[in-house]
């Protein structure tokens, strides 16, 4: 064959493997472990013909890393407040066409403007909640009702604290009377010094591997978010959640697009889906997590509704705050939760 003819046939299959892998009709979802009913995944690909490619992850800050090392593109990825500020500031996530996302109105006025993203520029609500102490009410047989309990030594090897940094830090510095984004040194110092000292009786630092550990008794008490502790609590009658009178986090996860995603109208098709009222109920009846969404909340049975732990009466609790990125000063929290956690 002619070195020309050659060249022509190599360069025509380039050029339709190219075309090929453009056409390729997907949208890459990374999102936080137990955190979606799977069985949504198929119903999207079923509806639009789009493949979902799921992955997940356990915290903020292991996702960010993910995507800021730029190796992976995700479409559509799932971060809480702070982080997204961090993302916007970073370039890292890009404005939404809401012209795309005409479901966008079922989410409540109340989930909308948040500061992270004042002017509904970027995301789209997921879901909302509180971090709290799950607890074995076999094994504990006080009141739950303060940080301290965490600090007992009878509960010695019985205790998980949660291997998010700004989580697990948020616990010491509300106990100590702090609030959770403080950049003051001597805050911090007297943070770390806390979360030395319980080191001794924590049994592990984790995040979904805290589940079944819970679940097996292999603890009494774990620091987590309310809708994990909700799927836990119905599976076992003797747990129960609360949120310490010193205060607490609250948030909100939303969908967001990063810059480099190669898909993203699908990835609004996405986000859209995910606001179906049918969708949004299927997700949150199946995870436990509180939708933002009215038209799902009003699908709920009333039980639901009324559940304190999914929907507490954020106006009666005491001390609550949202975490905000600290720009530069997250360093001080990296070093402090990384002295925690090494050795
Ligand atoms: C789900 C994790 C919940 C995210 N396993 C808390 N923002």
């Amino acid at each position: 064959m002619k070195k020309w003819v050659v060249f022509v046939l190599v360069a025509v299959l380039a050029m339709s493997m190219i075309a090929c892998q453009k056409e390729e009709n997907v949208v890459y979802v990374y999102n936080w472990g137990d955190y979606i009913d799977t069985n949504i995944l198929e119903k999207f690909e079923e509806e639009t013909g789009i493949k979902v490619v799921y992955e997940m992850y356990e915290t903020n800050e292991l996702m960010y890393t993910k995507l800021k090392n730029g190796g992976n593109r995700y479409d559509v990825c799932i971060p809480s407040d702070y982080m997204i500020t961090k993302m916007i500031d970073e370039d890292m996530i890009q404005k939404l066409d809401f012209s795309k996302i005409d479901l966008y109105d079922n989410i409540g006025q109340a989930y909308k403007n948040q500061a992270f993203d004042p002017d509904n520029a970027y995301s789209v609500p997921y879901f909302f909640g509180t971090n709290g102490i799950l607890y074995n009410t076999d094994m504990v047989k006080e009141d739950v009702d303060s940080w301290n309990i965490l600090w007992d030594e009878n509960y010695k090897n019985q205790i998980l604290m949660n291997n998010s940094q700004r989580d697990s830090i948020m616990v010491a510095l509300k106990l100590l009377g702090y609030s959770m984004n403080t950049t003051n040194q001597n805050e911090l110092d007297e943070a770390k010094e806390l979360l030395l000292q319980q080191r001794d009786l924590v049994l592990a630092y984790v995040v979904d591997n805290g589940k079944d550990m819970m679940l097996n008794e292999e603890a009494a008490f774990l620091v987590t978010w309310n809708g994990d502790a909700i799927q836990m609590m119905s599976e076992k009658d003797n747990l129960a959640y609360a949120i310490p009178k010193e205060g607490s986090n609250v948030w909100i996860d939303s969908m967001v697009v990063p810059k480099n995603a190669d898909n993203v109208d699908n990835a609004h098709k996405f986000i859209n889906f995910m606001l179906r009222p049918d969708i949004a109920f299927l997700n949150t009846d199946y995870v436990g997590y509180s939708t933002p969404n009215i038209k799902a909340f009003e699908m709920l049975d009333e039980e639901m509704q009324l559940n304190k732990v999914a929907y507490p009466d954020l106006n009666t609790l005491e001390h609550m705050e949202v975490f905000i990125d600290l720009g530069d000063a997250i360093k001080l929290y990296n070093d402090l939760w990384l002295e925690i956690t090494s050795q």
